[in-house]
């Protein structure tokens, strides 16, 4: 049997505050970090506009994903472009970073057909919504891609209300007894809507759950983009030589209300949140490449047009999608539909005008 150490506990970082120092990362260079910062930019303005299309009436009720961009942005760039992403509603823009258009994202948030993808086009499976029920999904197919002789690895994305559910146990738990080439990559932000951590768990960390599936645990900086990436990466290239899953525990914390649909002002603690507001992670990385001299306010500016400018051309598009046809609400609801089913759905056409 193999032994499993205890998790990591302390928090890996790479980039420094005013009291450390920054640590150097072997293998990346100018223009990883600037194209990393450019996923960073995106994320964070398709975070940034999809609150005011909410506003505006224009998209649904939104998961806000602001200040956790870094732990998806350095995770997905520890990836190949092969490998497959199993997001929750949080990361729900992940595929942004595989190329997919604003407009599909857009459109699954307007409740539009257009929003779903074919999962095989961007190996980037539907938006999960159902707490933890995709850790099983993300198992299923890293172990597939095992059991083909494949070198694709998968990463799955839940938040650390999930680790308390039934389907994270029993995806965790299959990963590693098949030893299935799968990162478990859980957003710890502290909150599952008004529940706290504390009433969520009694473990002192959720990366010790890691040793009681056998698999390595590891404690992030969730704000530290470059330390996601360097946790992600290990983690991947162990699951690609034959080593199995790992648990990424991320420690984040939830800046924004958890959807537009929300008001935490009554159970959040608001101090916390301004301090993390004060730290959050784009600023952070955005200080460190100055420090570094790699990023000049042009750069910036010429970044922050162009992701603008996507999310525009984006939200035009999903506007300009034809109105769904209502009837596909219930096209796989019935074989032989109720004798009133024609009407209703007359009816359901003429409300909806
Ligand atoms: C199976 C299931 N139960 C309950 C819900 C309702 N729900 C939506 S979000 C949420 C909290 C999840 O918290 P966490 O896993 O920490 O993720 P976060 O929202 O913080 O990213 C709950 C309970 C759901 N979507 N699915
Ligand atoms: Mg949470």
């Amino acid at each position: 049997m193999a032994q499993v150490l205890p998790a990591e506990r302390d928090l890996r970082r790479v980039i420094g505050d005013d009291e450390t120092p920054d640590r150097e990362l072997d293998g990346v260079d100018a223009r990883f970090l600037l194209d990393l910062y450019r996923s960073l930019i995106l994320l964070r303005t398709y975070d940034e506009r999809s609150v005011v299309y909410h506003r505006q009436g224009r998209i649904g009720t939104y998961a806000i994903f602001w200040n956790h961009e870094a732990m998806q942005a350095g995770s997905v760039h520890a990836l190949a472009d092969d490998d497959w992403i199993f997001p929750s509603y949080r990361e729900s823009a992940i595929g942004l970073l595989r190329g997919m258009p604003a407009a599909t994202v857009l459109s699954w948030w307007r409740g539009h057909p257009a929003g779903w993808w074919n999962p095989a086009d961007y190996n980037v499976a539907s938006i999960c919504v159902p707490i933890a029920t995709h850790v099983p999904h993300a198992a299923g197919l890293a172990w597939g891609k095992k059991l083909r002789g494949e070198s694709t690895t998968a990463i799955v994305y839940f938040g650390d209300g999930a680790t308390s559910e039934g389907a994270f146990h029993e995806g965790a738990n299959f990963a590693a007894v098949t030893q299935a080439p799968l990162v478990l990559l859980c957003n710890n932000n502290q909150w599952a809507i008004s529940t706290p951590l504390s009433a969520q768990t009694h473990a002192e960390t959720l990366a010790d759950k890691a040793a009681g599936y056998g698999m390595p645990g590891v404690r992030v900086d969730g704000g530290d983009v470059l330390a996601v990436y360097e946790a992600t990466c290990e983690a991947v290239e162990r699951a690609r030589s034959g080593g199995g899953p790992t648990f990424i525990e991320a420690v984040t914390y939830r800046a924004a209300p958890h959807a537009t649909a929300d008001d935490p002002k009554a159970y959040i603690d608001v101090e916390r949140v301004e301090e993390e507001k004060q730290n959050e992670c784009v600023g952070r990385f955005e200080r460190y490449l100055q420090r570094l001299g790699i990023l000049d306010d042009a750069t910036a500016a010429e970044i922050k047009a162009w992701a603008t400018e996507l999310m525009r051309e984006g939200i035009a598009a999903a506007e300009a999608e034809p109105p769904a046809d209502p009837a596909l609400l219930f096209e796989h609801a019935f074989v032989d539909p109720p004798a009133s089913f024609g009407s209703d759905l007359a009816e359901l056409r003429r409300i909806l005008g």
